[in-house]
């Protein structure tokens, strides 16, 4: 019986599945410390899931308002596991998976106050990186020592990526823009908290300020990442002295600092007006070097027959970039304001555009566009087309929920289960949450939660995918820090990847089938690696609902 192991709120919908064949058609519901049954409901018809072979039964009982602890139970199919009904279920995961971040920062030691028994001494110090081979420049040949400190290690590594910390910051940056009110209550208990800046922000400028040392102050191009040859062992981060490089600049890496930049610009200057200022210069001069540098691929397997030494880290090596001309233009216009950025918006808005990934960045330009007050007369006709599109897509997502056999959106196409498939349900929820903040049909918001129920326990591998939530999370998933650290449990507040039935790490998987494709191995980093564009779409899904909850 699966369900959101988190739980439920009174008054929305709660659905559990029975994954295996049952011959009745009862379940009830009692407080997990009695047998004292307080709801009675019907199963729904046998459901065939079209990404395995399970077939599932349907339990609703959206009309059980009652708060408590309570357990359900379907006669020939055991119970589920014990599950909270209240108004803040969501409220602890929403500060996990916050919290998630300040325990993949790199350079500063984790105190126990902030980190608990996850407290640990810095990581990489990143004070003296040598510019690679690949990456000199005139001002700066191969060999140069530069300082790029701080920002949050990627995923399971120890490797610190522009191209994805991008997308990363955009979500996180979004959150804060769409939420503002609950994100200034968020306290997270990290070195910042009880600041000017509400949380969310303090832990996005740790990383801020690293994305900046990333640029090239000679010409505003940007790195592709900072990362060591090859990758640490599973040790704890900073035991190896391997060198770290920071590699070619790309355009991929530079529209997205624009991006994130431009956006900070605007968020940060009510808070941080000197910081704010230097982001919108970041920003500037970041998409000059665009310019001159429209569509510059980091190719890292064609720089490694060059170059020394090879670098066979993360490659994030997107080669489309109409996506990130789009949001980087998106987000310099609303912040500048300067026409010369929405005549490239305009550019791209035929463009098929997409569900978020690391690679696919042109909806956070939506997102954007479509939150941003007081845009001139003149952009209603593009503004309005990139309404009817996010609905568009928002609309399809509600129609496949209500048939699949998990009564979730993910799923809704095949290609859902992917690498980093949890990320693909929790973006899906974040559009969801974008189209009901559009027009409060509830449809939409329930539609999201159904996903969260996905992330959370109501799947068919039967875990909830964030670390140290609910009754069944992984264990062990593929992240150095967790594996290295000699404390039992994960590190807390970490979305692993999730089903993947390409399972590229080749490790043991006992079910192989599109939905099933996970397993809670150290090894699996195709399934059970955690990263933090993964968290980032978690964090304002989960966030969202805890704030939307209030209205
Ligand atoms: O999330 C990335 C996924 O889309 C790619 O298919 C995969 C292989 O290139 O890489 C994933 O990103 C990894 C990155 O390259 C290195 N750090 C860990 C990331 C998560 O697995």
């Amino acid at each position: 019986i699966t369900l959101n192991q988190a739980g439920f709120y009174p008054h929305a919908p709660k659905i559990a599945v029975v994954t295996q064949p049952v011959k009745g058609d009862s379940f009830y519901i009692t407080p997990s410390h009695s047998q004292q049954i307080v709801f009675r409901g019907r199963l729904g018809a046998a459901n065939r899931s079209v990404h395995s072979s399970i077939t599932t039964r349907v339990a609703d009982f959206s009309a059980f308002t009652t708060s408590g602890d309570f357990v359900m139970v379907v006669p020939g199919a055991g119970q589920s596991p014990a599950f909270p009904v209240n108004a803040n279920v969501y409220h602890p995961v929403a500060v996990a998976a916050l919290k998630g971040y300040y325990y993949q920062r790199s350079d500063m030691p984790l105190e126990a106050r902030f980190a608990g028994q996850w407290h640990r001494p810095a990581g990489h110090p990143d004070t003296a990186v040598l510019v690679h081979a690949g990456a000199a420049s005139a001002t700066r040949p191969a060999g140069t020592v530069i300082a790029t400190p701080g920002g949050w290690y990627d995923a399971g590594d120890y490797n610190k990526y522009i191209v994805n910390s991008g997308i990363t910051m955009g979500t996180l940056l979004s959150a804060y823009e769409d939420f503002p009110d609950y994100f200034k209550q968020l306290n997270t208990n990290i070195p910042e908290s009880g600041d000017a800046l509400p949380d969310i922000l303090n832990e996005a400028v740790y990383n801020l300020q690293w994305m900046l040392t990333m640029q090239d102050p000679a010409d505003g191009g940007v790195y592709n990442k900072c990362t060591n040859a090859a990758f640490d062992g599973m040790v704890m981060p900073g035991v190896t002295k391997a060198p770290r490089y920071v590699v070619q600049k790309g355009t991929a890496a530079t529209l997205d600092f624009a991006a994130v930049t431009a956006q900070a610009a605007r968020v940060l200057q009510p808070f941080n007006p000197a910081l704010a200022a230097q982001c919108r210069e970041a920003a500037g001069k970041a998409w000059q070097w665009a310019l001159q540098h429209p569509a510059l691929r980091y190719d890292q397997d064609s720089l490694n027959k060059v170059y020394q030494p090879a670098v066979t880290t993360g490659g994030y090596g997107d080669r489309y970039f109409a996506d990130e001309w789009l949001w980087a233009a998106s987000e310099l216009y609303i912040t500048t304001r300067d026409p010369q950025f929405f005549s490239v918006v305009e550019k791209h808005i035929g463009d098929p555009v997409s569900l978020p990934a690391w690679a696919n960045v042109g909806m956070l330009g939506y997102y954007s566009l479509l939150r941003a007050k007081d845009l001139p007369g003149s952009t209603a006709t593009v503004i309005h087309q990139i309404k009817e599109r996010v609905l568009a897509l928002a609309n399809q997502y509600v129609m496949a929920a209500n048939t699949s056999a998990f009564h979730t959106v993910m799923g809704q196409s095949p290609g859902d289960f992917t690498w980093g498939s949890s990320s693909v349900a929790a973006n899906q929820g974040v559009v969801l949450l974008n189209a009901y903040r559009l027009t409060r049909d509830q449809r939409y918001a329930y539609a999201a939660l159904g996903n969260l129920d996905y992330l959370l326990g109501r799947n068919a591998t039967t875990y909830c995918f964030v670390t140290g939530i609910g009754s069944k999370s992984p264990l062990h998933p593929h992240h150095r820090l967790s594996i290295a650290d000699g404390i039992t449990p994960p590190v807390p507040g970490l979305l692993v990847g999730g089903p993947n039935p390409g399972r590229q790490d080749k490790s043991n998987y006992e079910f192989t089938e599109p939905e099933t494709a996970y397993t809670d191995n150290a090894g699996a980093y195709a399934s059970n690696e955690i990263a933090i564009n993964w968290n980032a779409p978690l964090v304002y899904l989960v966030s969202g609902i805890d704030a939307l909850k209030q209205t």
